[in-house]
């Protein structure tokens, strides 16, 4: 089989790794259609994918993970840096040799009776400066299928690695026997170099977007002065067509797809207000010859949470996936062979095929309290079917930051939004976020925990080290720096119901944010930094959902004494970083305190 490149160090790797892994054959996967449809027949044959109704969703698949292998798992996610102390007390780590001593065996001749396929690919727009290239090793046709939505892969991807260079991330994945008690996906930052074994989830083996454009991207940004953050992007259009970018890091499942893809209000539409796609889950960000912040979404497609996706909620994504979509983990409506979730309608289908793969009746099934789809199913679907996709998608510049904001899950705590007093204050607002937990990875659902950033399971290197890096970037950035906010869309009231009625509607305070950005808003200083004053938040339209000024007011409240709370679990949060900790952020922590007296 042809080799799509000639660089000695790609054809040297490879070759080891078919050394070790012993596969039948080597496809080098060359992303040309051809190939792919080949794929997706072998793949029917074999049953990993199901074919589902061509004419309503022409171009599109259904997969099922095994029961076992249905999100990422954080206690079997491994940084193994050669000193301990550079994976931090947040990361898992283990000695590289102990680790490559421990898995080699498990991938000696795991790939025998199985085809190994060789997936080039590019992480950015080809071309791009920012771009960095990939290559990953797997026995899974599913993986390869999704690559080609997720990344932009084959021949073209070796374009920004020339013929000599080395610098390309290896990942090696294989499925083996899916065994939990053997998974493992493990990052050699130092190596440059991913290994994932024992899972065919998303998260475990799309080895380009968490192990890759975070993990080790993060490690990488530190090193060469950028940053990978798990961050969606977006542009906001003003009626007079000036579009202001913004970033956002929310934790798993937490709303990153939903606001990168929000449909304004009718009194903003009305208007004329566009909101434009970037990224949903990913942004690369680096200093621009002006001295701005540009941001890239490393991605090709969206790997989206499923349920709760409705035309109401998020009808851009919706769209997104009604053609050449992968559909993993949700449930199947055998009248029309289509797809059905949780939130879709309220119409669970009578005649329904449930996650796990038995035939139920979805109405009496649902009634009973069972859930169709899995909660952490989900799509992947290509970029470019998003309707509001940016037309600066695949600028291989990026796009200027003018806001970055950060959020979370809180039930009382984080009012609805707030902007940080200066870049220093805002790396501290990031370094304080705090969620309840999700099905996004294994473990316990909506226990409160500290993310930094979102990246508690996501940074590649020491989390103290991120944080100087992070407060690095503002003294990098100057008064060029973008400006920092908070938001918390999931407030709840005292029946556990969400008060602010989010979606579309988080255009309201997007609204506020760039406004204030560009130095347009008035603000009140709070303890907690400068909030908006309540009749800044337009809420126009809003009266049949409960919202008055009086429940704004309310969502704007900061409480002292449960901040004084948070105070001492921020405190007991920073021990983990014994001295590494940035005295920035102990300064910051320190005015805090003494705001709210
Ligand atoms: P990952 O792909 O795991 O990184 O998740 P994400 O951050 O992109 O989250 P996503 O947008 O897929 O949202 C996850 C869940 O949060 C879905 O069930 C949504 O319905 C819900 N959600 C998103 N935005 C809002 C909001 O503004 N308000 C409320 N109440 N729920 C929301
Ligand atoms: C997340 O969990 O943040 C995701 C899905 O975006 S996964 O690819 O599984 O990480
Ligand atoms: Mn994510």
């Amino acid at each position: 089989m042809l080799k799509l490149t000639n660089n000695p160090n790609v054809i040297k790797w490879v070759e080891q790794m078919e050394a070790l892994t012993k596969p039948d054959q080597v496809v080098w996967i060359d992303g040309s259609e051809e190939q792919l449809e080949a794929l997706r027949k072998e793949s029917l044959a074999n049953g990993e994918i199901q074919l589902l109704n061509q004419e309503k969703l022409p171009g599109c698949y259904y997969h099922r993970t095994a029961v076992n292998d249905v999100a990422r798992v954080e206690d079997r996610t491994f940084i193994c840096s050669k000193r301990q102390e550079d994976a931090g007390s947040t990361n898992n780590w283990c000695d590289p040799k102990e680790m490559y001593d421990k898995l080699t065996p498990m991938y000696d001749g795991v790939m025998k009776g199985r085809t190994m396929y060789v997936i080039p690919y590019s992480m950015g727009p080809i071309g791009s400066s920012l771009a960095k290239v990939g290559v990953e090793l797997t026995d899974s046709i599913y993986v390869v299928l999704n690559m080609h939505i997720m990344t932009r892969i084959g021949a073209d991807a070796f374009k920004n690695l020339g013929d000599s260079s080395d610098d390309f991330v290896r990942g090696l994945h294989s499925k083996a026997d899916i065994d939990p008690e053997n998974r493992y996906i493990v990052h050699f930052p130092e190596d440059n170099t991913i290994w994932s074994i024992n899972s065919g989830y998303g998260g475990n083996v799309l080895l380009g977007k968490k192990c890759f454009a975070l993990r080790i991207a993060s490690y990488q940004g530190k090193n060469e002065g950028w940053m990978a953050e798990h961050m969606l992007i977006l542009g906001i259009e003003k009626p007079n067509g000036e579009v202001t970018y913004v970033s956002a890091a929310f934790p798993s499942a937490c709303g990153k797809t939903n606001l990168a893809m929000l449909i304004p209000p009718e009194g903003y539409t009305s208007k004329g207000y566009k909101v434009w796609t970037v990224g949903d889950d990913i942004a690369w960000l680096k200093k621009g010859k002006d001295g701005r912040l540009y941001a890239i979404n490393p991605e090709n497609g969206f790997f989206g949470v499923a349920p709760g996706t409705n035309k109401k909620s998020n009808f851009n994504a919706l769209e997104s996936t009604m053609k050449n979509t992968i559909f993993t983990n949700v449930a199947i409506n055998n009248d029309d062979n289509t797809v059905w979730w949780e939130g879709l309608d309220k119409n669970p289908p009578e005649n329904a095929t449930e996650w796990k793969g038995s035939k139920v009746n979805g109405k009496e099934y649902t009634a009973e309290g069972n859930k169709l789809a899995h909660p952490n199913s989900r799509f992947t679907a290509p970029a470019r079917n998003c309707p509001c996709i940016s037309k600066e998608f695949d600028n291989p510049e990026g796009v200027p930051i003018s806001a970055m904001i950060f959020g979370g899950r809180r039930a009382k705590t984080a009012p609805l939004v707030y902007q940080a007093l200066d870049w220093a204050h805002g790396v501290f607002v990031g370094s304080i976020m705090a969620s309840e937990t999700t099905a996004a990875a294994s473990g316990a659902v909506g226990v409160v925990r500290r993310d930094p950033m979102a990246m508690l399971p996501f940074c590649g290197y020491n989390m103290a080290d991120y944080f100087q890096h992070w407060l690095d970037m503002g003294e990098m950035l100057g008064d060029k720096a973008p400006k920092i906010f908070n938001v918390n869309w999931f407030r709840t009231d005292d029946n556990g119901k969400f008060i602010w009625p989010g979606f579309g509607d988080n255009m309201r305070v997007l609204d506020w944010i760039i406004e204030r950005a560009a130095g347009d808003a008035d603000a009140a200083e709070t303890a907690l930094g400068y909030e908006p004053k309540p009749e800044d938040i337009n809420i126009e339209g809003l009266a049949a959902d409960g919202i008055t000024l009086e429940v704004v007011k309310d969502l704007l409240n900061v409480d002292i004494d449960l901040w004084k709370e948070e105070v001492s679990g921020i405190k007991e949060f920073y021990k983990k970083f014994g001295d590494k900790l940035p005295q920035e952020l102990k300064d910051q922590l320190s005015a805090l305190e003494s705001r709210l007296g």
